[in-house]
């Protein structure tokens, strides 16, 4: 890019202030003007090959050849580095008012045009004319080239090679953020291409997760163009700030130094601080929501990685590994997996965890428990197939087992007369002397002995009960007393 040419009229020697732009010289001096039209009269009229003007010369004092720039605080100025180019142009057959400059840089970039790249000049000594530019560019390698044109046919350039860099060695180290290993081989790669790396402003210091102080650790280094590779040896502890800090600095000066890495050492696995079911319980219904929650010492549970097994035989064998739904909330890692299970089931649950440091598989030992299960009947009475005359009080008993020890309530249903009674059972067993009795109609009665054990379980056994019509009076009965009262007699009569 170039800029636009800008004269600004004369000051006092020295001061760099803006002013306005000059007129054409040939208007306000005719005398000059006169003696160039001289001048070109006599090289038309008189002689092709006399002199042509000489091009003026440019000397740029700043930047110099190979300069650095950017690593001081002046020489930066949000986020740019400032080049303030300072030429010295002086012409031995031109009117130095009739210089005019331009300047351009490569590479170019947009940002460079404005207010701060407008050429400031200073022509208050008739045979030099010193001029200013004040660039603000990223950092990078540049050609700045100044360009001087006397008007007279006359022009010349200058360039100057020079750099900004106002950014530190960039610092990459291969750590991992968590490990299991505690003697750790890190590689550090530092760079700095625009202004090389002074190696020997290179340290390398280490404080594991046991102490409080620093320590520099010896870095074997291998020196590249614009780049440094090393390889230091870390011995860590277990714990969260096993941490590593470096300082360098580059050779135009902008240093780096400050902490790199922290790595934790984690090499115990998660511990499960609570479950659900607890171990040898005894779980109504037949959906169980089985519950664990992790913990872990430095890295923290790896949520992924948390899983169960489910066994439905009391442990004998278990299911593949299943995945609950895993929540972390406050470093904990809370999972829940939903399992049905039938009544009276043996069942077992055991998880495993892993954290991110890879330690595992974590708590792996089963969890035992057990469904609640149905009550059975071990007897009752009336026994099937017993019959009772009409009228007749029937007397009703059960007992029943439940293999969770639950109490068990005995209601007696009948068809054809409904509710009849129950019996109620201290634990375990219902005594078999508990009884009631009931008159029931006439008639076959499917009789329901239905057993509930309070846990959600009810069976319900089904017999038959006949009751049978009293039979007419038997009145041979009568004729046989008269018989035997004679036979009495007669045996007192023997006896005597
Ligand atoms: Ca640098
Ligand atoms: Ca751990
Ligand atoms: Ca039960």
């Amino acid at each position: 890019m170039t800029s636009p040419m800008v004269l600004w009229g004369r000051t006092g020697a020295f001061e760099w202030q803006p002013m306005r732009r000059a007129r054409p010289t040939f208007a306000r001096r005719p005398a000059a003007a006169a003696l160039l039209l001289l001048a070109a009269g006599a090289v038309i009229v008189g002689c092709a090959a006399a002199a042509q003007a000489q091009a003026p010369s440019i000397e740029i004092v700043f930047p110099v050849p190979a300069h650095i720039l950017g690593a001081s605080l002046g020489e930066r100025y949000n986020g740019s580095v400032v080049v303030n180019s300072l030429v010295r142009v002086t012409d031995i057959d031109t009117p130095l008012d009739n210089v005019s400059l331009s300047w351009s840089l490569t590479p170019d970039f947009p940002s460079l045009a404005g207010q701060n790249t407008v050429i400031e000049t200073n022509r208050s000594n008739a045979s030099e004319i010193w001029a200013r530019i004040i660039l603000f560019v990223p950092d990078g390698a540049y050609t700045l080239t100044w360009t001087a044109d006397d008007a007279g046919g006359g022009v010349t350039s200058q360039a100057v090679s020079f750099t900004a860099d106002s950014h530190a060695p960039y610092v990459s180290v291969d750590l991992p953020a968590v490990t299991r290993v505690q003697n750790l081989t890190v590689y550090i790669d530092i760079q700095d291409p625009l202004s090389d790396i002074n190696a020997s402003t290179i340290v390398v210091q280490f404080r594991s997760s046991c102490s409080s102080s620093w320590a520099v650790v010896p870095m074997q280094s291998t020196l590249l163009p614009g780049r440094v590779s090393g390889v230091v040896e870390l011995h860590l502890c277990a714990g969260l700030s096993n941490s590593l800090q470096l300082s360098v600095a580059d050779r135009a000066g902008n240093a780096h130094y400050g902490l790199v890495a922290t790595v934790t050492l984690d090499q115990q696995a998660p511990t499960m601080n609570h479950s659900f079911p607890w171990p040898f319980s005894i779980l109504e219904g037949n959906s169980v929501n089985l519950t664990a929650a992790f913990a872990d010492d430095y890295s923290g549970v790896d949520a992924s990685t948390v899983q169960l097994q489910v066994s439905k035989n009391g442990g004998v064998t278990y299911s593949d590994w299943l995945d609950p739904e895993v929540r972390v909330q406050g470093g904990i890692a809370y999972a829940s997996y939903a399992q049905t299970f039938s009544p009276g089931q043996a069942a077992a649950v055991r998880w495993r965890a892993f954290d991110k440091a890879g330690n595992g598989p974590g708590p792996m030992q089963p969890i035992h428990f057990q469904m609640n299960g149905e009550p059975f009947l071990i007897s009752y009475e009336p026994v099937e197939g017993k019959t009772f005359l009409e009228g007749q009080r029937v007397p009703f008993a059960a007992s029943f087992a439940d293999p969770d020890a639950d109490f068990v309530n005995a209601e007696f249903y009948s068809d054809i007369d409904g509710y009849l009674g129950s019996v109620s059972g201290f634990h375990n067993i219902t005594p078999v002397n508990e009884r009631f009795t009931h008159v029931l109609s006439l008639g076959v009665h499917n009789i329901s002995i239905v057993g509930d054990d309070n846990h959600g379980h009810r069976v319900t056994y089904v017999y038959q009960l006949e009751i049978l019509p009293r039979p007419p009076p038997d009145y041979r009965f009568f004729l046989l007393i008269p018989m035997l009262l004679a036979l009495m007699a007669a045996d007192r009569l023997i006896l005597s």
